[in-house]
């Protein structure tokens, strides 16, 4: 049984293509996975393969790093399977498109790190971005009209462009109808939707459609999600959407604040249910509140999110911090409201 080492689904866009260049193709194999963070992580794939990066096809005793020379092994090991188009033509194309791939839009793959859950965000590119951007809706656009697909019938072309094309949803990168066409085409592949469904599993969390809206309830890795919770946090207080906020805690969350304490005679309150008669009369109570974000970020080491903000409660505006412990589904088990000096 052929074996396939991959890193994980949210972030590895190489594994992602030789995971759905297999599936798509309906070849057997099964697939083990490498998860970061760990520390032996280098150590760990590179005793599969010295090059030291995923993903390694292991076939009997040989094990193949580097995505094209999986593509060229499986196309040997399974010369009927399509992983090149029969058509010496296409075929070239295919290669050559993979060949590009695998050499080039290096500032696109920079400066939009490949996130199977980025929400779409728009980033604008550099000016070399851009340039690569309009070399990639070229190859996309120009799609097999009636097949669908980047040389005719699916085959390892599409499966290298897969991690770029989702690139565009996750970024919300300007291109043409054309290459858009193709996009929600190859999104909506089986293959590229287990992968993405899987994804969501790795670390419990929901999953998510390509581009779509992305929850919040679920471990955050990094710290532009730690960024991207604290906007959704400031925005639901500005909306005095409590449920939304509370939403964001857990059942038995904690919360300690200097407000509670001048307002219900103890800063420590226990549990959602207390929280919720907190904050509904605290509502009630100060009338005017606006929230302005100002930065956040994120320990992973001790699953902490730090928001730093101004607060404007009742007209009288604060510098202001909140300190949030995430428990293992990303919720907010304990939180501490912390106020400085006035904006
Ligand atoms: N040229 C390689 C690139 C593989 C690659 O860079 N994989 C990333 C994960 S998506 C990796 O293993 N990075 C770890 C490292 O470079 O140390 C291929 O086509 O497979």
């Amino acid at each position: 049984m052929l074996k396939l080492i991959i890193g994980n689904r949210r972030f590895s866009s190489w594994s992602m293509r030789s995971w759905v260049l297999l599936r798509q193709l309906g070849l057997e194999f099964e697939a083990e996975q490498v998860p970061y963070p760990r520390q032996d992580w280098a150590a760990a794939v590179a005793a599969v393969h010295p090059a030291g990066t995923v993903p390694v096809l292991v076939a009997d005793s040989l094990a193949v790093g580097d995505t094209l020379a999986i593509a060229e092994t499986l196309a040997e090991l399974f010369p009927d399977a399509g992983v090149w188009p029969a058509d010496r033509i296409l075929r070239a194309r295919a290669r050559s498109l993979c060949a590009e791939m695998h050499a080039s839009f290096g500032a696109i793959r920079d400066e939009c790190p490949f996130d199977v859950f980025r929400s779409g965000e728009p980033r604008p590119l550099s000016a070399r971005g851009a340039a690569q951007l309009l070399r990639v809706d070229a190859i996309l656009s120009a799609a097999d009209a009636q097949e669908g697909f980047l040389c005719g019938r699916f085959c390892a072309a599409d499966a290298f462009y897969i991690p770029l094309a989702l690139r565009v949803l996750q970024y919300g990168l300007a291109v043409s109808a054309g290459a858009h066409a193709y996009i929600e085409r190859i999104a909506a592949l089986p293959a590229v939707r287990e992968w993405i469904a899987e994804a969501g599993r790795e670390r419990d969390w929901p999953p998510v459609a390509p581009g779509g809206i992305r929850p919040y309830h679920r471990a955050l890795v990094c710290a532009e999600d730690a960024l991207r919770l604290a906007r959704h946090w400031v925005g639901c207080w500005n909306a005095r959407r409590l449920e939304s906020v509370l939403d964001l805690f857990s059942e038995e969350a904690v919360f300690l604040s200097p407000k509670a304490e001048i307002l219900l005679g103890r800063a420590r309150v226990e549990g959602k249910a207390a929280l919720r008669a907190y904050w509904t009369t605290a509502l009630e109570q100060i009338g005017q509140l606006e929230f302005k974000l100002d930065t956040a970020d994120w320990d992973a080491a001790s699953s902490t999110v730090v928001v730093i903000y101004e607060a404007n409660l009742a007209g009288k505006r604060s510098r202001a911090a909140e300190r949030w412990v995430l428990d293992p589904a990303g919720r907010i088990r304990y939180g501490e409201a912390y106020y400085g000096a006035a904006a």
